[in-house]
């Protein structure tokens, strides 16, 4: 059982609290609090004149947010890393709204879910654009997205899905990923003698996002792709396939497809290449790209297999 006595503010070392106190408010053994501090850095941040151990409001919320991960299952270091680089990214925005400098949150896939999910709770736009722009700018847009992006939008969807995370979050992190990725398709440099590609989500699907990655990993490539975006009828995807003549149309689905945009496509332009990538066309189409790698090559002419 732990204490719920209101701790007020305890800013100065005279106000912050003891060990033993800390304890029983959070129902953590005092022993255990030592090993989160001596082991993973999370701790008390001031000392007593006689060297013991005082703990702040934040150090109390940051423990707190340690017990809840490690009492979800958490292994402790990992937890660590979570609360550490999460906290990182709640500092203030610097002048002129950018992130400030200080934000170098953590990038390991074990710890990136999370932390998005955090900004996504606090509908923190500058520290989940941070975050994005950092893990495409390090990794580059296929290792970012796949080891990075994904797994925290999957963690994001899961959450949604659960009812612990309101549609609003999805949508901000959707808006900064995409702005992200759009910045990145578009300070490539243009290339000359480029193969013309359409990127579509196949109707009714709504998840665009693998198509600006898509876009954004095919800047630098010879290759001009043309985003036709979500939801697009299929007269109005047969009608531009017309329109532009590209060598290849690629077609994402999240859910179920309609594959009768895939036949009327290749009924109407024969000779257009269809690519197909996505989980939801189902086990009728033999042929779905596996990864965003493998959509880049096959839209750049490395992996040339035509769907079976
Ligand atoms: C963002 C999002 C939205 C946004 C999309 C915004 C946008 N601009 O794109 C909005 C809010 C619009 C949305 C709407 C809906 N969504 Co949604 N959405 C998501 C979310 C969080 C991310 C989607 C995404 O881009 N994922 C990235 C892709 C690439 O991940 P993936 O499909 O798992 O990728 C795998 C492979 O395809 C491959 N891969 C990865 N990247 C790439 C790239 C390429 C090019 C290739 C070829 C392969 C590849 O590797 C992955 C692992 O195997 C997912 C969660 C999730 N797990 O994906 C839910 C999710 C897809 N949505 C879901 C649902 C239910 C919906 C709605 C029906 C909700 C509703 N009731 O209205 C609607 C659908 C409406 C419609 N007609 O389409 C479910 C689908 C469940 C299912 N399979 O039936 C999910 C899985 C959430 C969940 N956990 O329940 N959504």
């Amino acid at each position: 059982m732990t204490d719920q006595t209101p701790l007020g503010d305890l800013t100065t070392a005279d106000e912050a609290i003891s060990l033993g106190r800390l304890s029983e408010v959070l129902g953590v053994p005092g022993t255990t609090l030592r090993s989160w501090e001596d082991r993973h850095g999370v701790g008390a941040s001031v000392r007593t004149a006689g060297g013991h151990r005082r703990y702040t409001t934040s150090d109390v919320e940051r423990l707190g947010r340690m017990k809840s991960f490690v009492d979800d299952g958490t292994p402790p270091a990992a937890a660590a890393r979570i609360v550490l680089a999460t906290e990182v990214t709640t500092r203030p925005v610097g002048r002129g709204g950018h992130p400030s400098p200080e934000l170098t949150g953590d990038l390991s896939p074990e710890v990136f879910p999370a932390v998005v999910l955090a900004t996504a709770q606090r509908l923190d736009v500058a520290g989940c654009r941070t975050l994005m722009r950092r893990a495409l700018a390090t990794l580059g847009v296929v290792r970012g997205w796949t080891e990075l992006v994904v797994p925290a939008l999957d963690n994001i969807g899961m959450h949604w899905s659960r009812g612990e995370l309101g549609i609003e979050s999805e949508h901000m992190v959707s808006h900064v990923l995409a702005a992200e990725l759009r910045r990145v398709a578009l300070t490539a440099r243009p290339r000359r003698g480029q193969a013309k590609v359409v990127l579509a989500t196949a109707p009714p699907d709504q998840h665009a996002l693998p198509l600006l990655a898509l876009e954004a990993s095919l800047a630098g490539h010879d290759v001009e792709a043309h985003v036709l975006g979500a939801q697009l009828p299929t007269a109005a995807l047969v009608d531009a396939v017309g329109t532009l003549r590209p060598s290849a149309l690629f077609l994402w689905s999240s859910l179920g497809a309609d594959h009768g945009s895939v036949d009327e496509v290749e009924r109407r332009h024969p000779r257009t290449r269809i690519v197909l990538g996505g989980p939801g066309w189902g086990a009728r189409m033999t042929d779905v790209v596996p990864d965003l790698q493998s959509a880049v090559d096959r839209l750049t002419g490395v992996g040339s297999r035509v769907r079976t």
